[in-house]
C-alpha cells in the first residue's frame, strides 16, 4: 500500500483500467435471486455465465480518515425485461455518504432509506451524484449497448451490508418497457419486520 501521495489513471474510453489494487468480477452466477424473472435468468445462465459488472479498487486502510475509490462498471444487457445491475448495498457503517461521477454510459441510481423513502436519478456521463448517508444504492444500466462507467468515492470505514437488501430487495425496478427505462414497484420487496 502506498505511503506518500499517489495517482492513478481514470481509462480513456475503451482502455482497460491498469494500475488499480483490486480487480472484483461479478457473473451471473453470483447474482441469482436478484432478478425477478427467475425462468429467464436460468435461461440465460444455461447459455453461460455472464460477466454482469466490475469493480476496479484502489486498496487502502478500513479507516475514516481515509477513502476508497474506484471504478465500477455495469455492462449492457437484460434478464427477462430487468435491466443489468449491482447487487446494491447499505454501508455498515450506516451513516456514510457515497460520491459517484458517472464516466460513460447510461443509467441510473436506484436508492432508498430505511425511513421507506426512495429515489431514482440517471447517471450520465459528467453527473455527479452525491448518496446521503444512509441510502443502500444499486447501479443500473439502462443502456443497449454501452458500458455504464462510473468512479466512485466514499469514507473509508463505511463497509458493506448486502444481506439487507439480499433479504428485502430495493422498493423500486428497473424495467424496460417499449424499449425505455421504466420505474416500478417490486413486486417481491418485503417489508422490514415481516421477515
Ligand atoms: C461501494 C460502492 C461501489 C460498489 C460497486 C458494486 O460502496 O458503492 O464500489 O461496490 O458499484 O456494487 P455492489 O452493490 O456489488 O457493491
Ligand atoms: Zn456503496
Amino acid at each position: 500500500m502506498q505511503t506518500v501521495p499517489f495517482t492513478y489513471r481514470i481509462p480513456a474510453s475503451g482502455e482497460t483500467p491498469a494500475g488499480y489494487d483490486r480487480h472484483l468480477t461479478r457473473r451471473l452466477s453470483s447474482l441469482r435471486g436478484f432478478f425477478q424473472d427467475g425462468a429467464a435468468f436460468e435461461k440465460e445462465i444455461s447459455l453461460g455465465d455472464t460477466l454482469v459488472y466490475e469493480v476496479y479498487e484502489i486498496n487502502r486502510p478500513e479507516n475514516s480518515g481515509e477513502l476508497q475509490t474506484g471504478l465500477s462498471i455495469v455492462h449492457p444487457g437484460l434478464i427477462g425485461d430487468e435491466y443489468y445491475m449491482t447487487k446494491g448495498h447499505f454501508h455498515a457503517e450506516l451513516q456514510t455518504a457515497e460520491i459517484y461521477h458517472c464516466l460513460q454510459g447510461e443509467g441510473v441510481m436506484v436508492m432508498e432509506n430505511m425511513d421507506g423513502e426512495w429515489a431514482v436519478e440517471e447517471l450520465r456521463p459528467g453527473v455527479v451524484l452525491y448518496i446521503l448517508p444512509g441510502w443502500a444504492h444499486r447501479s443500473v444500466n439502462t443502456g443497449h449497448d454501452e458500458d455504464l462507467i462510473t468512479y466512485f468515492a466514499y469514507p473509508g470505514h463505511a463497509g458493506h451490508d448486502y444481506a439487507t437488501i439480499e433479504t428485502q430487495g430495493f422498493r423500486k425496478i428497473m424495467l424496460e418497457r417499449d424499449g425505455r427505462p421504466c420505474i416500478v414497484d417490486n413486486p417481491r420487496w418485503v417489508a422490514p419486520g415481516s421477515r
